[in-house]
């Protein structure tokens, strides 16, 4: 057999036995569940993707076929599948697949390229990857073939379209059993295989700080309880509507509440493959969507498109959850004024704690914080740069720990004995103030990561690729402030002797390592020097006021 979970850092036993006892830990997995509301509501309709439109009965009969069908393909429980799909109904059908049958999917997103793949599939030990085909001319199917050719685990590709050399047809996968009595029997085969809650549901990908992106073994019991306390505030039920806009495998859009929380309550999932606003507000206005997520990007655009337009399309909508880098004080008051729904504020981080403004919060709370934590298990600390615990009002540094927030990365101890204090506290590398009311401001942070419309960029990844370029003395990625996405990647970059640079050299170097295009800097600052700090580090937060005073100028 494959890998084990013998990278997953487990919650210490006392706690695990509290957070059971207390009931933040079911001691069931998502399959188990998401098939049970099945059977209660089997007609109910579960998931709209454009002209497909799928019961939960429907849902449920397919990914326990899929089910079967990996296993017969040779998946077996704790194997891993690295899942790269656009949004649509096939990656919900697939991940509850790999829920029933205990194999664990791997979340990446529809942006990763050669670089950020190879390095996921081969820290997961993936044995399969699951792409689009062609997807926004990119062709996803052949690099996933030379994966295979490449990484000794990883030997089974699955895709949406036409499958060539030897790779496997995701739809077969997931087309519904023949018959009733096929149905009855892969039903109890897969029933029987219900992994153990306390194993890793799945892997999400960390917004990186490091050289190369982490991953984040989620398990069934705190995945669970994640979903359930972002559904209680969203105030989410069987009657909701929840449209996916963003990425389907990112913790937001997945899992608070998400896609998951939206299937445990019975309510109905609607796929999108963007958030562009038309397109957007049709289906709204088509499907009665009740609510959403997006990041402070797309609410913006949102905002500017229905001022723009008026109309009423918009009227079903009651909550817009939003999150992912902070939301502009002017643009959350606008949300009420102009969408006409509840703004929803969420400070999330796909390694657990989730805070968030609750729907009756005071109009101040709701405008001009990011929330307070979702469940009453979940512990904050900020703490000054000593380690001691700074008022309330004062900035520090967020610590967290709780019933759905992990212990460890995956595989990855010595990050880990850095990301984590004693007692199992980890450090997001967010500044936070706490009111006196509790709710959270996200003041900046402390980690070397730009943020750029909710898509996080680690520093020290794109600088060591730089530095792979011949004549390169000394180069730094900062943040540059953008009206339309928050930041972009600015890079400071100190030539050899008689070395020239220009952007379009930088990122067609990048280009050619594969990485994600979202990561590529969009601005070259070619300086003789980079300034440090008292400790001799490259001082970035001086770089990070150069470009901002430059652009600021430029206006
Ligand atoms: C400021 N910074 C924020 C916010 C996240 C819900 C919502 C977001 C994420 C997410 C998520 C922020 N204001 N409202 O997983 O379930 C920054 C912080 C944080 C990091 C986590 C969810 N909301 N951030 O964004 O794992 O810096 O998760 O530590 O992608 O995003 O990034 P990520």
């Amino acid at each position: 057999s494959h890998s084990t979970s013998t990278g997953v850092v487990t919650w210490p036993a006392d706690i695990a036995a509290d957070y059971r006892a207390k009931g933040y830990w079911e001691d069931r997995t998502l399959g188990e569940m998401i098939s049970a509301v099945a059977d209660e509501y089997p007609d109910r309709e579960a998931l709209v993707d454009g002209d497909v439109r799928m019961s939960y009965a429907e849902l449920a009969d397919r990914a326990d076929a899929a089910a079967a069908r990996l296993r017969d393909l040779g998946f077996e429980p704790d194997d891993r599948l690295l899942v790269q799909l656009a949004n649509g109904w096939q990656f919900v059908a697939l991940t509850l697949a790999c829920f029933r049958a205990g194999v664990i999917p791997v979340m990446a997103l529809p942006s990763h390229r050669r670089y950020e793949l190879t390095h996921l599939a081969s820290l997961s030990e993936s044995r399969g990857i699951a792409v689009p085909d062609v997807l926004r001319d990119f062709d996803h199917q052949a690099l996933a073939h030379e994966l295979v050719a490449e990484l000794a685990d990883l030997d089974v590709v699955l895709v949406s379209g036409t499958p060539r050399h030897g790779a496997v047809n995701l739809d077969e996968i997931l087309a519904l059993p023949d018959d009733g009595t096929e149905r009855q029997l892969l039903r109890r085969r897969v029933d029987e295989w219900n992994p153990d809650p306390d194993a890793p549901a799945c892997f999400l990908i960390s917004g990186g700080t490091t050289g190369l992106p982490k991953l984040i073994t989620r398990t069934h019991n705190d995945y669970v309880c994640n979903i359930r306390a972002t559904t209680a505030v969203a105030e989410l039920d069987e009657n909701d509507i929840y449209l996916v806009a963003l990425p389907a495998g990112h913790n937001f859009p997945l899992a608070c509440p998400g896609i998951l929380g939206a299937l445990l309550a019975g309510a109905k999932t609607v796929m999108l493959p963007s958030p562009e606003p038309v397109r957007a507000f049709t289906t709204i206005a088509a499907e009665g969507v009740t609510i959403s997520a997006a990041v402070p990007a797309v609410a913006q655009q949102w905002i500017e498109n229905q001022a723009r337009t008026g109309g009423n399309q918009l009227e079903s909508l009651r909550v817009l959850q939003v999150g992912g880098s902070r939301l502009p004080d002017e643009y959350a008051a606008r949300v009420g004024s102009v969408l006409h729904c509840t703004l929803q504020q969420v400070f999330g981080m796909a390694e657990g704690l989730i805070n968030a403004t609750r729907l009756d919060d005071p109009t101040d709370v709701i405008c001009t914080t990011q929330g307070r934590p979702v469940c009453d298990a979940d512990e904050i600390r900020i703490l000054d740069p000593a380690g001691a615990d700074v008022p309330d009002g004062e900035p520090g540094a967020l610590y967290t720990r709780g019933p759905y927030t992990p212990r460890g990365y995956y595989n990855a101890p010595e990050h880990n004995a850095r990301s984590f204090l004693d007692g199992g506290w980890y450090g997001s590398g967010d500044v936070v103030v706490r009111r006196p009311d509790g709710n959270l401001v996200v003041h900046g942070r402390d980690k070397d990561m730009i943020n750029r419309a909710g898509e996080k960029i680690s520093a020290e990844e794109i600088e060591s690729l730089v530095y792979r370029l011949p004549g390169v003395e000394l180069t730094a990625a900062v943040a540059m402030p953008d009206p339309a996405l928050g930041e972009r990647v600015c890079l400071y970059l100190v030539p050899q002797e008689g070395r020239s640079f220009d952007l379009d050299e930088v990122r067609d170097h990048l280009t050619g390592l594969g990485i994600a295009k979202y990561k590529l800097p969009e601005r070259l600052q070619i300086v003789s020097s980079i300034p440090t700090t008292k400790v001799g580090k490259l001082d970035k937060k001086a770089l990070r006021e150069d470009i901002a005073t430059q652009l600021s100028h430029s206006q």
